[in-house]
């Protein structure tokens, strides 16, 4: 059995700690997660590693090295989108569990001690925030973050107690940057260009920064049958006019991809003039000035829809991450790896946000994407194939022992 076969079985296997209905849907802090690190922790144990679960409920899988060593980091998060795919996130934490189980098998010692990581939420659909888990190991976890409710009003510091971490010491978590090497993520591209490349793995340049705003337009009820149109102040009318003006503005700035993923319409009833439609905005790039200029841009013309017709606009900003660069030299003795392991080298930005966005804060990151199949993630039918996977392992485990003889430690 190839370590290829053995990821993939892994990650049918744990695809089913899941809600009903098609795909993976596997939030943090619920019995999914619970059920998902009872096969984590046979993973890491195969690796042999010594596993806990720290206060963030990150499950950690240690590989001690020489006494007063670095730590090498590496991992993934173990959470999915509704519906999503069996490989986002959690084909991380596998390929790191193989590469260093085929390193135990090689018998290979590293001169540093190695983590896998875990994490319990990077996607941000349960609770209005995400990567938690990063953030507590780079000391830039915000404690008000633990007051924030899902749908149901459970608070992130409840769902944390009641699923066995600790709100309360999570401040401890926070890593000392000098003790850390770096942070290496394998995740699975999300996207079409290793596909059209023709190539299995891919060297990730850097990670797009993303913004969201809360955008609001307020007009005026009325019945259907007897406002004349001319007359009528209609909020889901201009709403429709800024989201097609969303694309057609993105469309022509090419280092931005910007989403209206949801909206809410009042009174929402079929004989009654909307007088108020919300929505989010979300825009990434990776270039944070493109991104500003444009959320800029946009709240101008959403401001200029809104007066054309005696509407209120307004547009708040929610959340925001700023994109980071991969380390250059990190970056490079990855993409020696790959060459190593026989495959060609493609070097990409991610479209798509990670755990390792947040690492950024306490480390080097670098990051190896694998094939996506059609590029289809957040999605039933993602799938990345077991020979690109069995090639993730030699890659990784190439980065290991390389870092070993660089004496990057
Ligand atoms: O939204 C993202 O890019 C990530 O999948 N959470
Ligand atoms: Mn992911
Ligand atoms: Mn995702």
């Amino acid at each position: 059995m190839t370590f290829g076969t053995l990821a993939q079985t892994r990650l049918r296997e744990i695809a089913r700690c899941s809600l009903a209905g098609a795909g993976v849907t596997r939030l943090p802090f619920t019995a999914e997660h619970a059920s998902a690190l009872a096969h984590i922790r046979d993973w890491m144990t195969a690796a042999g590693l010594q596993v806990h679960m720290d206060a963030a409920a990150t499950l950690v899988g240690r590989l001690e090295g020489p006494e007063g060593g670095k730590t090498l980091l590496i991992g993934s998060h173990q959470d999915s989108v509704p519906n999503g795919g069996r490989y986002d996130g959690i084909m991380g934490v596998v390929l790191a569990c193989l590469a260093l189980e085929k390193l135990k098998i090689d018998n290979v010692r590293l001169p540093f001690a190695v983590d896998v990581l875990a994490f319990a939420d990077e996607e941000g659909v349960r609770f209005p925030t995400a990567l938690l888990g990063p953030r507590t190991l780079a000391g830039t976890f915000d404690s008000a973050v633990l007051n924030l409710e899902d749908p149901e009003g459970v608070t992130v510091g409840a769902a944390l107690a009641a699923f066995g971490a600790d709100p309360t010491q999570l401040v401890g978590l926070a890593r000392d940057p000098t003790d850390i090497l770096c942070y290496l993520e394998a995740h699975i591209e999300q996207g079409p260009v290793l596909e059209t490349r023709n190539s299995p793995l891919g060297v990730v340049t850097g990670i797009c920064g993303i913004e969201r705003n809360r955008i609001v337009f307020t007009g005026e009820t009325g019945h259907a049958g007897t406002v004349p149109m001319a007359d009528r102040r209609d909020a889901l009318v201009a709403a429709s006019r800024f989201i097609v003006a969303v694309s057609e503005i993105a469309k022509q700035t090419n280092s931005i991809r910007a989403t209206v993923g949801e909206i809410s319409v009042h009174p929402n009833a079929v004989n009654a003039i909307p007088d108020r439609a919300a929505l989010p905005l979300e825009v990434r790039s990776t270039s944070d000035a493109a991104r500003a200029n444009f959320s800029a841009q946009m709240r101008e013309i959403g401001a200029q829809i809104a007066s054309e017709s005696g509407l209120s606009f307004q547009m708040e900003q929610t959340y925001k991450q700023p994109a980071v660069n991969c380390d250059p030299t990190l970056a490079k003795t990855l993409a020696s790896a790959v060459k190593q392991a026989g495959h060609p080298l493609v070097r990409l930005p991610s479209g798509a946000t990670h755990d390792a966005s947040a690492m950024s804060d306490l480390c080097p990151i670098a990051m190896l994407f694998v094939r996506c199949t059609r590029g289809l993630s957040h999605h039933p039918d993602e799938h990345a194939r077991t020979e690109d996977m069995n090639a993730a392992v030699d890659a990784i485990a190439g980065f290991l022992v390389s870092l070993k003889t660089e004496g990057t430690t």
